[in-house]
């Protein structure tokens, strides 16, 4: 792969919107995404491999835990600082800020919000070092977009719970240590449990030959009789909200993450505009190339805006659900549309591993379905905009 040469482009001056912390977190993290990511990355992409060894760098950056109190092991950061960390892992690679994502959003956060203080103090502080990572289940393999049928269960059994079913498409699954799983008890109310390798009854084979998101680790959970003990129940919230809160936190990171995709895209094809000569111009002076380059800056742009401004909302405790929903689908679509642009001012080279574009192309095929597919997050704003409700 090509020298990371990477310049984040900022063409509405939003960095005077940014306190002294932001571009601090925003440097250390871009500083380290090109010293570690970068050189090896498209190498783990082509041998489907999720690389191990970024593990300890991603929790000496303060990616597992940016906005958890620093007291569980957290950085205690705002979110926009949260935000600005994915932006710059994901212009690495969509791969490592799932990693991110998972551990912070959706392992951390319901041990931290739904949690127990005994249950806070076990996990926290080993999921924030990466000493133990985790993995969340949700979808299954017959309930992806509609959560609310799963049909994982527990039973109680004297002093532990025995948990049934299966589930699919989970990020980290491979190697994560521990699983916060969402299953529904006798009475049909779904609740979270932590379930840790090493539990009879519980595997995670890896899902393969997938053509996205290829140097992180997916697969499934398999729970059959596994006796949980009864002090692994997340006991402050449950209900199909306890895990859609989690999915907030983590489709807000998503939100911010994929500009860092359509940036390191945009970057790539504006540099390579300027270089590459055919009938003896730059590419870049052909008004179909300025074109395409002019309203991928445009778009990028527009999601900045909308991005901090969502920061802004959640640092004051006020953005609902459906401006989540909108911010992930309008920034992945924009970033898949970018990636695509992008890839064809390359050419041929477009197609190769020496340039990011075609993994991160690829990559946002995942982010584009999950933590709510395109339609999904459409049909959330439509309900918040009509009050009538297309899932019902
Ligand atoms: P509905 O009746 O609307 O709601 C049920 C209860 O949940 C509450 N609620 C929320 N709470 C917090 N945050 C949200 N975003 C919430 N949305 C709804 C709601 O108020 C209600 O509460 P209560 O107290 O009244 O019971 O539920 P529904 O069954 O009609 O479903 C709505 C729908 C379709 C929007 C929801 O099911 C959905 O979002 N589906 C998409 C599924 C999804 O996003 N799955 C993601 C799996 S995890 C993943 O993909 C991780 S990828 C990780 C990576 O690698 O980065
Ligand atoms: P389906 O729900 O079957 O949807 C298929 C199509 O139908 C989609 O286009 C969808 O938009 C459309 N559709 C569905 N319902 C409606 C409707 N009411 N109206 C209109 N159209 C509709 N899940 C986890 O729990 N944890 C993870 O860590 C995780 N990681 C993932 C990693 C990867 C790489 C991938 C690909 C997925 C991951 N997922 C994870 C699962 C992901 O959240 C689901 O794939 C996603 O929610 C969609 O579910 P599905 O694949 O079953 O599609």
């Amino acid at each position: 792969m090509k020298p990371d040469l990477f310049e984040s482009p900022d063409y509405y001056n939003l960095d005077d919107l940014l306190t002294d912390e932001h571009k601090l977190v925003r440097s250390a993290t871009r500083a380290w995404v090109k010293r570690d990511v970068s050189p090896i990355i498209e190498d783990y992409a082509q041998k489907a491999e999720f690389p191990m060894q970024i593990i300890g760098g991603l929790a000496d950056i303060g990616a597992f835990g940016p906005y958890i109190p620093e007291e569980y092991g957290g950085s205690g950061l705002d979110q926009i600082s949260y935000g600005l960390m994915m932006q710059e892992i994901e212009r690495g690679d969509s791969g490592i800020r799932s990693t991110a994502s998972v551990q912070s959003s959706l392992v951390m956060y319901p041990i931290w919000k739904y949690g127990n203080e005994t249950q806070r103090q076990k996990y926290l502080p080993k999921l924030a070092s990466g000493e133990w990572m985790g993995c969340f289940g949700l979808t299954e393999p017959d309930h992806g977009s509609n959560p609310s049928e799963m049909v994982t269960n527990f039973k109680v059994k004297g002093d532990h719970y025995l948990l049934n079913g299966a589930k699919m498409w989970i990020s980290n699954a491979p190697f994560a240590q521990l699983a916060v799983v969402w299953a529904k008890d006798e009475n049909n109310r779904i609740h979270g449990l932590i379930v840790e390798r090493g539990m009879e009854g519980f595997s995670t084979p890896e899902t393969h030959n997938k053509w996205s998101l290829r140097a992180s680790a997916t697969g499934e959970l398999i729970f059959d009789n596994v006796k949980v003990p009864k002090e692994n129940i997340l006991p402050n919230k449950s209900g199909l909200g306890a895990p859609l809160g989690c999915l907030d936190s983590a489709r807000y990171g998503i939100a911010w993450g994929v500009i860092g995709a359509a940036m390191d895209c945009y970057d790539t094809a504006l540099r390579y505009s300027k270089e590459r000569m055919q009938f003896g111009k730059p590419i870049g002076q052909f008004q179909l190339q300025q074109k395409k380059l002019a309203e991928m800056i445009t778009e990028i742009t527009k999601a900045q805006l909308l991005t901090w401004r969502l920061g802004v909302l959640r640092n004051e405790g006020k953005a609902t659900s459906a401006q989540i929903s909108m911010a992930k689908r309008n920034n992945v679509n924009m970033a898949i549309n970018i990636a695509r642009e992008a890839r064809q001012i390359l050419g041929g080279m477009g197609i190769t591993g020496e340039y990011s574009i075609m993994r991160h192309s690829m990559n946002l095929e995942s982010v584009i379905t999950y933590e709510g597919t395109h339609d999904i997050h459409l049909l959330i704003t439509g309900l918040d905009i009509t009050g009538l409700n297309a899932f019902k």
